[in-house]
């Protein structure tokens, strides 16, 4: 089209680099009070350098290491220094408040703070008060990392023919840290969340001897299912502004402005998210290119899914799988992966999962909160001082004491404390200790464990409309509330025509849900194809007083994109106007709906602009559908007897709580 040309830096495709020929220090080591910090060039296998900050305490000896490989600036990274008044405000709560993210880089005016403590990140407190060694690294080709970037590059391979990759570079910089760090004591852990989980997870494909354990934090791990770029084949059009962010320099990349402040507005008026993608310049970046030649999961997507590369390597170090039950990103690499190494897992002592009441990433920041839900602790700091920190104590300090670590730490989010758990899932269709349950979308708006009767009203019946989808999130949407959407109260779609609403009576007595719902949808389309949106709500009791009187919670919200209801290789057209059954996993639950609350199961066919709107009529490339190709179609939710529409709830018996 016309869009303008996007400068880009060469760093997306392989380069000749000329590497600095001085000593491996870049910079002098920086002494304050406390620490000193090392800024040094580590060679690669292919003699590439990679820029590494190692943060050392004064004095220290026999240290363990905890490595961050990142490609959001290891300089700021670990210059998180907080600001006065952020420390005055942890002196008087007892714990630091959260850095800003991104945290400046070192360009911003701030000097090094005089103590470690207040130097790194609020997640870095339980390390650098244990005296840990703490090392940030520059993934190649971003900031001061030499080298070509591919962006979450595949191993080694067909789709990556760089000659390199992120377990080797692991690798090669853990040889490096054990043998040029004479105060550490040989051993390294590695973390980091979301793309770094992504490193972490690369590491543990081909793990150094010196790694000894491991904790990928809401890790990347399969970019079409789940994680990022895509769910369940829906394409998550906020992507098209990190593709750029992230590849069009090998520092921070440029932002696109907009010219609305809805985007719901913004990506409407542009029309498919290619149509977006050609206005925002994308063709010119590799990545965008992938992406829209690979719209289905081929072999491209699925010989990078790590949790089936997991699947395939030895459990050698103990990991533990980390992420958030609200995660608005990386929804899926953690569990899957946990259970990929399970069956590995014979002594049930090297395979551990977590999952915090947490947006993304939320880990690594203050955890009283999540959006209007307030906990009883600060469960990030509860997690990291309990559980996280004794963990890689374990492994990487000699004569250390074994940690009690729960093999499943889950926090129940309806009772409001962590669980843990011997094995995970509690309750699932079969070979669980508890069997779920299959909770029915019935005639008259209603929802129950009784199968609906053959001769009520067969299917309940709406208009969509991709001119005017279901919004994800109320409007304006401006991106402010990205990290808190998932708990957004679902009253603000509630009673639109094109939302299908299923509710309980008032519950008389709890219901515990441990495991993954899974729905089974029967549905048909005027269309050809379409997309299903399903979502499990916890309705709070409606009192006036109450700050979240008739509250409708989410605790499971997923999409799945119709065409590929019998392959996700190879889409399908529907077939008009026939009832098909569609059947997914939802994200994990470990939820309890109290008595007084009600369940509810909301369905929609779009989920704006969170999602591309899918045209509706099968169309070979969504990203190319042009703007007639965007068709009404009239949907059916089948609630009868053969044709049953339900969610197979893990349902616990609440007399197991543990
Ligand atoms: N979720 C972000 C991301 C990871 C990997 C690829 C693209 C995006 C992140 O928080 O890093």
């Amino acid at each position: 089209g016309n869009a303008p040309s996007r400068p880009t830096d060469s760093n997306m495709i392989p380069q000749t680099f000329t590497p600095p020929k001085a000593a491996a220090v870049i910079d002098a080591p920086k002494v304050a009070f406390d620490y000193e910090k090392r800024v040094v060039m580590i060679p690669m296998r292919d003699g590439t350098k990679l820029y590494t900050v190692i943060v050392v305490p004064k004095g220290v000896k026999n240290a363990p290491m905890l490595l961050t490989r990142t490609c959001y600036n290891a300089a700021a990274r670990a210059h998180a220094a907080r600001d006065p008044k952020a420390a005055l405000m942890a002196a008087s709560t007892g714990r630091s408040a959260a850095a800003p993210f991104p945290a400046p880089g070192r360009g911003a005016v701030k000097p090094d703070a005089p103590h470690m403590i207040d130097e790194l990140n609020l997640s870095d407190e339980v390390y650098v008060r244990d005296g840990y060694i703490r090392v940030y690294q520059d993934v190649r080709g971003k900031y001061g990392s030499e080298g070509a970037y591919l962006m979450t590059p595949p191993p080694v391979g067909p789709w990556n023919p760089t000659g390199a990759d992120d377990t080797m570079d692991a690798y090669d910089t853990i040889d490096w840290l054990v043998k040029n760090t004479p105060e550490s004591n040989g051993r390294v852990g590695m973390t980091g969340s979301s793309y770094e989980g992504f490193t972490v997870v690369m590491a543990l494909l081909h793990p150094h001897p010196a790694l000894k354990a491991a904790v990928p934090e809401s890790p990347m791990v399969d970019g079409w299912m789940g994680d990022d770029w895509f769910q369940y084949g829906a394409f998550r059009q906020p992507n098209l502004d990190y593709f750029i962010s992230q590849t069009t320099a090998r520092g921070a990349g440029v932002r696109v402005s907009r010219e609305g402040r809805d985007e719901y507005t913004n990506f409407l008026k542009m029309g498919s998210a290619g149509d977006m993608a050609r206005a925002m310049g994308e063709e010119q970046l590799p990545f965008w290119k992938m992406v829209e030649a690979h719209p289905a999961y081929d072999a491209y997507w699925q010989s990078q899914a790590l949790d089936k590369l997991i699947a395939k390597t030895d459990l050698t170090v103990p990991t533990m799988w980390l992420q958030g039950l609200w995660d608005q990103e990386d929804m899926y690499g953690a569990n899957h992966s946990y259970a990929a190494w399970e069956p590995k897992d014979t002594n049930n002592n090297m395979n551990f999962l977590v999952m915090g009441p947490w947006f993304h990433s939320q880990v690594n920041r203050e955890g009283h909160q999540l959006g209007p839900l307030i906990w009883d602790t600060d469960t990030t700091a509860t997690y990291l001082q309990n559980v996280q920190l004794p963990f890689f104590n374990q492994y990487l300090r000699e004569g250390a004491p074994k940690a009690d670590t729960p093999p499943v730490y889950i926090y129940n989010t309806g009772e409001d404390h962590w669980d843990k758990f011997a094995k995970w899932p509690l309750s699932c269709e079969s070979g669980c200790d508890a069997t779920a349950k299959p909770m029915y979308l019935q005639a008259g708006g209603k929802l129950g464990f009784d199968a609906p009767k053959s001769s009520g009203e067969k299917f309940d019946e709406f208009v969509s409309d991709p001119a005017k989808p279901v919004p994800f999130s109320p409007r304006p949407y401006t991106g402010e509330n990205w990290r808190t959407w998932l708990v957004t109260d679902q009253r603000f779609v509630d009673g639109r025509p094109d939302v299908m609403t299923y509710t309980t009576d008032l519950l008389k007595e709890p219901v515990r849900v441990s495991g993954v719902p899974k729905v089974n949808l029967v549905a048909s389309t005027s269309g050809t194809d379409s997309d299903w949106v399903v979502k499990l709500i916890d309705v709070f009791p409606d009192g006036h007083a109450e700050a979240m009187g008739g509250y409708e919670l989410p605790i499971a919200l997923d999409i799945f994109r119709g065409r590929y209801r019998t392959s996700f290789e190879k889409p399908e057209a529907l077939k008009s106007n026939e009832a098909l059954t569609y059947k997914w996993d939802m994200p994990n639950v470990n939820h309890v709906f109290q008595p007084g609350h009600r369940i509810m199961v909301q369905v929609q066919s779009s989920l704006f602009p969170l999602y591309d709107r899918n045209p509706q009529k099968f169309v070979p490339n969504i990203f190319n559908a042009k703007p007639a190709d965007y068709e009404r179609a009239t949907q059916r939710i089948y609630h009868e007897g053969p044709r049953a529409s339900f969610i197979s709830l893990p349902v616990v018996p609440v007399t197991a709580t543990p």
